[in-house]
């Protein structure tokens, strides 16, 4: 950078609102870019936009590209809202600073620095060597891009993707129901909202004992984003899954043998994934929240109560992994709660009009700033 304030003070609202189009747009690649970042761009003209791109499956082509293409020789002059720094190194195709600046853009909106070693500020210093006006986001903007790339972020500074802990309970924290009672912990809704979770992670990760208990697929079954389903993995002290299990046919399965959490998660970071959903266990949980290991956690929290007389153990899943009070703890800070509704055919001792709730609690502070 060549030390310029950042625009800020000129910040528009359509500004604003054609980033925030980007963010959404980036928010496409969630699931299926690793290890790349799930970038998004907009490309205006007088206030018309005449572009837009998202990274692309497999990580490239990547969003400034996609976008450039669909504006052609019109983005001479434009304005470009792109969600991290315009990259700076030869990959399967030049730079994308170097593309914007054939393209004779006249400024770029940059929402987050993009920290890779082969970047970290050189696609900006390349823009505004180049004349283009650059501005570099600073406020809830900034914060929101860092958030959309969680992943990516946590991966290029702790060598480990981020970890979203997943856990589904009743009203007494019950992962699991009643034996003998095959029914389902939250409604229809919800569970279609944990399998766009699931697309939107690279990895699902459960303990041998949940594919012992449940025998799961842990595919995304959301119509039209099968393909989208992560890649499964399975924590076990064991070489080999047998074959009596679904999980066993799954062509890409991974097998953790690392006891450690942190060892698991450093072995797909080398692989080079960037979101993973942790699904499966209070055990394995617990394992991950103690090692300081998790970095979301979303409470799927349903009205059902299964309670009765031999129901629940003395002891609730939440207890047993330690966070049966999320209001009082420090580490983690609720960012988002969203209500659905539930359908009463599977709802026990629940109202007309039970609510399932969705916590979103996130870590106050990376380990990274
Ligand atoms: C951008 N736009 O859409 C993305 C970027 O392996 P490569 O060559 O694709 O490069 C990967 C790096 O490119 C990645 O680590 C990050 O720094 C950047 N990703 N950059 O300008 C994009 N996905
Ligand atoms: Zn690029």
């Amino acid at each position: 950078m060549t030390g310029k304030p950042p625009l800020l003070h000129s910040l528009t609202k359509s500004d604003r609102d054609f980033m925030s189009l980007a963010l959404h747009l980036g928010r496409r690649g969630l699931g299926r870019v690793a290890p790349n970042p799930a970038v998004g761009c907009v490309i205006t003209k007088q206030g018309k936009i005449i572009g837009r791109g998202w990274t692309q499956p497999g990580g490239r082509p990547h969003a400034e590209t996609e976008a450039l293409l669909q504006a052609g020789t019109e983005a001479e002059g434009a304005k470009v809202y792109v969600t991290l720094e315009p990259c700076a190194h030869h990959g399967q195709t030049g730079p994308c600073a170097e593309a914007l600046i054939k393209a004779g853009v006249s400024e770029v909106h940059v929402a987050l620095k993009d920290p890779d070693a082969r970047v970290a500020g050189r696609g900006i210093e390349m823009l505004e060597a180049a004349s283009i006006v650059v501005a570099l986001y600073e406020d809830d903007i900034n914060i929101l891009a860092a958030e959309l790339n969680s992943g990516f972020l946590t991966l290029q500074h702790l060598k480990r993707p981020m970890v979203t802990l997943k856990i589904a309970t009743d009203q007494n924290g019950m992962m699991r129901t009643p034996p003998g009672q095959d029914r389902q912990i939250t409604g229809t809704l919800a569970q279609r909202r944990m399998h766009l979770m699931r697309a939107e992670h690279d990895v699902i990760l459960v303990g041998r004992g949940t594919v012992e208990a449940d025998n799961p697929s842990l595919n995304c079954r959301l119509p039209g984003l099968g393909s989208q389903s992560p890649m499964p993995a399975v924590a076990t002290s064991q070489k080999t899954l047998p074959d009596d299990y679904v999980l066993s046919g799954h062509p890409d399965l991974i097998l953790l043998n690392d006891i450690s959490p942190l060892n698991m998660l450093k072995k797909l970071g080398q692989k080079g994934f960037t979101r993973v959903l942790l699904e499966g266990g209070p055990r394995l949980a617990k394992a991950f929240l103690n090692d300081n290991c998790v970095d979301e956690i979303v409470h799927f929290q349903s009205p059902n109560d299964f309670k009765d007389t031999s129901w629940p153990p003395e002891q609730s899943d939440l207890q047993l992994m330690g966070i049966e009070n999320m209001s009082s703890q420090t580490k983690y800070s609720l960012s988002r709660l969203e209500i659905w509704s539930t359908d009463i055919a599977n709802t026990v001792a629940a109202k007309e009009d039970a609510k399932d709730n969705v916590f979103f609690y996130r870590r106050v502070r990376p380990h990274f700033d």
